[in-house]
Order: C-alpha cells, then structure tokens, then sequence
C-alpha cells in the first residue's frame, strides 16, 4: 500500500493526506518528523523533508507539489482538484503557489524563533517573514468571492486545501485570522467539517 511519510502537523504532509483522502486511495502514514527523525525521513527523501510518499514498487516521490501531482494522474486529471488546462488551471496553480510559499515564510519564522539560542534569534527576520506570509493570504482573502462555499467554481480544489493549511500554520503562528482574514477563516471553518479534512486533524 502507498505509504505518506511524514506528520500532519507539517501544511506540506497534511496537503498531501487532504488530497489521498478526497481521491478515495487507500495509504498508511509514517507519522515521521522532519527535524525528530531525519535519519529515517532520509530513507525517502535525501533532503531529510516531509512529505515524501512511497509507491506500492517503492518509489518514493519528494515535495509536495510534485506528490500531488502524481495523485492528480493517478486519480484521472479529468476528475482532479484542478482544471487539466487553461486559465484556471493556472488560477489554481497560482493560489497553491502562493499559499504554500506562505508556508514557507511562516516556517521560516518558526525555525528562526525554534533552532536558534535565544540570543541569536533575530526578530526582524521573523517579522520579515511572517509580513510576507500575511500579504500571501490578504491576497487571497481579496479576491472577488466566486462561491459561496468554495474559493473557485463552486467546487473543491487544489486552491482551497492549500488555503486551510496556510491558514491554520497562520493561526498557529499568532496571526489573528479571525480579524485580518475573516473570509479565509470562514472557509476553513466549513472544510474543517468535511470528512477529508476532519479526519486528517493532527
Ligand atoms: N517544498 C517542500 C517543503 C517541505 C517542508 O518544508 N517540510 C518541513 C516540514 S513542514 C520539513 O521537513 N522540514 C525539515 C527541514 O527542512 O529540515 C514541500 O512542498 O514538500
């Protein structure tokens, strides 16, 4: 069976199981961290990261964009969380862009806050990153509203599992969703109630 290397507290790991849930394929998960157990993370991914997924030959597929994007052939791309050309396709492609590149920035602050003695910590740096982070998302949250329950064509996509990890890495990091990005607050209120989301909870 396809194994998820990784934990779901990573937005990159839980992006991944999102996806393999509302695809309906079945997987176990190596609840592995990327800093707790590099050693082991190593045996699939060289750059000691999460996620990396193994396929049922053995071959295991690193970053995320590029798990999904296997699962997106695997699945159909006629049925896929994204439109197989066009526009919007890139419209999708673009809000994940932003969305896990605003993963990155709030890691980024983390790591900072995290692995370095108290004394080096330099905020300016976190505050850098974390400004970078919350224009990603008011990007987003300023978008003219497509649907009501869905951020693009009234349906599920890439675009929207993308944002609930973004949002939820932000709320972790003290950025006050609730206030400065209601719209994106209120779609990841309702995903959190559907079952691939639910289910997926760290
Ligand atoms: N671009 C990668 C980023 C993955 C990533 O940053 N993973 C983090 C956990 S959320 C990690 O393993 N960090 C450990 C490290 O960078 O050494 C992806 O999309 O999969």
């Amino acid at each position: 069976m396809i194994q998820l290397v990784g934990v779901n507290r990573s937005p990159f790991t839980r992006r991944v199981a999102i996806t393999l849930r509302v695809y309906g394929i079945p997987y176990q998960q190596q609840p592995l961290s990327g800093f707790g157990n590099r050693a082991e993370v190593r045996g699939s991914n060289a750059l000691g990261r999460i996620p990396a997924l193994i396929l049922d030959d053995g071959e295991a597929l690193v970053d995320s964009a590029a798990i999904i994007d296997h699962l997106d052939e695997m699945h159909g791309r006629d049925r896929a969380l994204i439109p197989s050309a066009g526009a919007d396709r890139r419209t999708v492609l673009r809000i994940a862009a932003l969305m896990m590149g605003a993963c990155d920035k709030g890691l980024a602050a983390a790591y900072e806050r995290n692995h370095h003695p108290p004394e080096k910590v330099h905020q300016p740096w976190i505050d850098d990153c974390l400004a970078q982070m919350r224009h990603a998302l008011s990007a987003v949250e300023a978008m003219p509203a497509a649907s009501p329950n869905y951020l693009l064509f009234g349906r599920l996509t890439h675009a929207d599992i993308a944002c609930f990890v973004a949002e939820r890495l932000a709320r972790g990091l003290q950025i006050d969703t609730e206030s400065e990005l209601p719209r994106l607050r209120a779609l990841t209120r309702k995903l959190e109630d559907e079952p691939a989301f639910r289910s997926t909870e760290p």
